[in-house]
């Protein structure tokens, strides 16, 4: 990135309400550590994938490239500039706009999410009554510019990124539709579009099982994962009656590490990195509806959780250990069914290649809300301290659990688990869940696509990798496609998954392989 750019997107992102680390919400006897808080260009990254076309993403996304120490590949030499979310669509309007007007419409809501992510405030001041008014005056004030004729490209997008968070989607595609052609270059137009049409989707099939929802039907009871041992589990069983059947599973009688991953040893090995710790957030739009909160290190981390001292509890979640502690991630040997990751056959320093296998350390009773994994990708998770109740749903649920799409192709879901209310959300009874309650030594296949929601019932060590190999490398390629748009990252990985010469073949006798092995492939 040049300075030139980097000055564009600092300018781009003061537009936003407020910057993350603005005033933590948490107020647990749990402090930062205060020498931590400024370190320069983020010493430690966010392995999380999800991909969205804001100012703040795109500002996160530079320094998670400057972080990592990689030789630059060479078509890095090309890059070209986007944008992040384009200052006539409606986020930025309305950030602007609230930033005059914030007197006027501090609504209990947008007081419950200060300090929480921008996009999470951004949602809320668009549901606040003023922030309605000023997207219906938009609307009018831009429907006027068009019949003036002043039918330009941008005013097209902007009407329609307005009349979306009016929930008038068929009217939105139009005017994106007619973005895109006023402006073919405009990959955030098409992006839009993209993210509209999957909306429209799910908007119909929803309207399809409204017609099958019978009065009085419960929440249909959940069924329980299969559990296979690893001694008669073959990789390519697991490929054709799990992977390609987009089943879950648990496998039992892995053999991961050599000494136990107590909160110790992960203390004893780790204690010294630093960490941003997640926080949940009831109202977010981010991921899981966890945000980042407080940077420490991990040994203070894990002695607070070991003395039972967090009163609002943190998350050590999703914690890269190629990029943040190599040393911790050189004990691992991973399973078979896992080792021939095609992330690990791209170059070196490409998206995801080095965000996983990631650490999670969390206290009794944090939840990840029900989420899709990103782009695609498959997802394993090996459970070495503690319980975990997962709840899943098959691909095809998605529509009825009710996601959200806000800056992201990564939806967040309105329904609560905790409590399903089928009275505001009947399209509940037509989802199929399935459970498990992971335990120490058990290893959970997610398959790419499908929903899940994971509690923490007793205090927990684990660790987890998303992975792509043949059972899902279509779907991934079009959603890289479409992240793609908004994302030079993006690009670059689906430029190699669709080179002639990677090797997209499955080895079905590949043996367990220890780290080093597994990350440094020939392909
Ligand atoms: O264990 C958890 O809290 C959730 C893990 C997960 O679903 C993920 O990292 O995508
Ligand atoms: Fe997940």
């Amino acid at each position: 990135m040049d300075t030139e750019e980097i000055e564009h997107d600092i300018e781009l992102i003061s537009e936003w309400p407020v910057t993350q680390d603005a005033e933590p919400l948490f107020k647990g006897s749990f402090k930062a550590d205060k020498n931590l808080q400024d370190k320069p260009n983020g010493a430690e990254v966010d392995s999380k994938r999800s991909i969205d076309n804001s100012n703040e993403f795109m500002k996160r996304s530079s320094n998670y490239k400057r972080s990592i120490e990689v030789p630059i590949l060479d078509f890095q030499l090309k890059r070209r500039k986007y944008s992040g979310e384009k200052e006539n669509l409606a986020n930025t309007a309305l950030a602007k706009w609230w930033r005059r007007n914030q007197s006027q419409c501090g609504t209990e809501d947008t007081a419950a999410v200060k300090g929480c992510h921008p996009h999470t405030l951004i949602k809320m001041i668009a549901r606040s009554p003023a922030g309605k008014q000023f997207i219906s005056d938009e609307i009018q004030r831009l429907r006027k510019q068009l019949i003036q004729g002043s039918a330009l490209a941008d005013v097209h997008a902007a009407l329609g990124s307005f009349l979306e968070k009016q929930g008038d989607i068929i009217e939105a595609i139009y005017h994106l539709e007619n973005a895109v052609k006023g402006d073919p270059d405009e990959k955030e137009y098409k992006w839009l579009l993209q993210k509209l049409k999957r909306i429209l989707k799910i908007k119909t099939i929803q309207e399809e099982g409204l017609q099958r929802v019978q009065p009085g039907v419960e929440f249909p009871s959940n069924k329980q994962v299969e559990r296979r041992s690893a001694n008669d589990l073959t990789v390519e069983d697991f490929y054709h009656n799990y992977e390609c059947t987009s089943t879950p599973v648990i496998i039992t009688n892995v053999q991961m590490t050599r000494v136990p991953w107590t909160l110790n040893h992960v203390k004893e090995i780790a204690g010294n990195c630093t960490v941003t710790l997640k926080k949940p957030v009831k109202q977010s739009v981010e991921w899981a509806r966890l945000e980042n909160s407080l940077t420490v290190q991990v040994s203070t981390y894990i002695n607070q959780i070991i003395n039972n001292k967090m009163d609002d509890p943190l998350y050590l979640f999703d914690w890269s250990l190629p990029i943040n502690c190599p040393p911790l991630a050189e004990e691992l040997t991973i399973p078979k069914y896992f080792a021939g990751d095609f992330l690990q056959r791209t170059k070196e320093g490409s998206l995801y290649k080095d965000s996983w296998p990631s650490l999670f350390v969390a206290p009794e009773g944090i939840t990840s809300e029900l989420h899709v994994d990103a782009f695609g990708s498959n997802f394993w998770m090996a459970l070495f301290q503690g319980k975990k109740r997962w709840v899943f749903f098959p691909q095809s649920d998605v529509p009825y659990l009710y996601p959200e799409y806000e800056h992201s192709l990564d939806p967040v879901f309105a329904v609560d688990l905790s409590k399903p209310d089928l009275t505001r959300y009947p399209l509940l009874q037509l989802t199929t869940p399935m459970e498990c309650v992971l335990e120490p030594g058990d290893v959970l296949f997610v398959p790419a696509g499908c929903p899940h929601r994971v509690e923490n019932l007793e205090t927990s060590v684990a660790i987890s990798s998303n992975f792509v190999d043949q059972s899902n490398l279509n779907l991934v390629r079009q959603e890289l496609k479409i992240n793609a748009l908004i994302d030079i990252r993006s690009e670059e990985l689906l430029q190699q998954f669709n080179d002639e010469n990677f090797n997209d073949k499955m080895d079905l006798h590949i043996q367990d392989k220890v780290f080093c092995k597994y990350k440094y492939v020939k392909n």
